[in-house]
């Protein structure tokens, strides 16, 4: 008799804890993605990326939407970011990367997404690796702030 009210109350506990479940999952599932757009350069030819200061909080999910509108190629390159980074993916075109990214490379024309998580608080430099673009002012800052 003893056994049979122990497993009864095993089972409403299961009950219990598979219903409170239920319910932090739409919670789980309203964590959207950030979307963040940002250009290498404009069609004028400015060496610049717009914006040039990117703020991310810890823990969230972003998309940064990267493209060159301008007439030579660009890089989008900071690896200490990168590194205090977890990357989901980069998607071009048809192609879908995975795992671990320092730097991506955008061709006149040519647009990118890339999707992560900050990890890491701090403020990391951002450049574009093509000779004289940095010096010329192709540099920017991304903030990751604690949640
Ligand atoms: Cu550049």
């Amino acid at each position: 008799m003893k056994n049979q009210m122990g497993f009864k109350l095993e089972l409403i506990l299961v009950l219990v804890i598979s219903f409170s479940l239920m319910w932090s999952l739409p919670a789980l599932a309203s964590t959207d993605t950030t979307q963040v757009k940002v250009s290498l350069g404009n069609s004028a030819g400015e060496l610049k990326f717009f914006p040039n200061h990117f703020e991310f909080v810890a823990g969230q999910k972003y998309k940064l939407l990267l493209d060159n509108p301008s007439p030579t190629k660009h890089y989008f390159t900071s690896k200490d970011f990168a590194d205090a980074s977890w990357t989901q993916k980069v998607e071009a075109g048809k192609v879908e990367v995975k795992g671990a990214i320092h730097e991506l490379e955008l061709k006149p024309g040519a647009e990118a997404e890339w999707v992560f998580i900050p990890l890491k608080g701090g403020t990391y430099e951002l450049h574009c690796s093509v000779s004289g673009h940095s010096e010329a002012g192709m540099i920017g800052d991304i903030v990751i702030s604690a949640q």
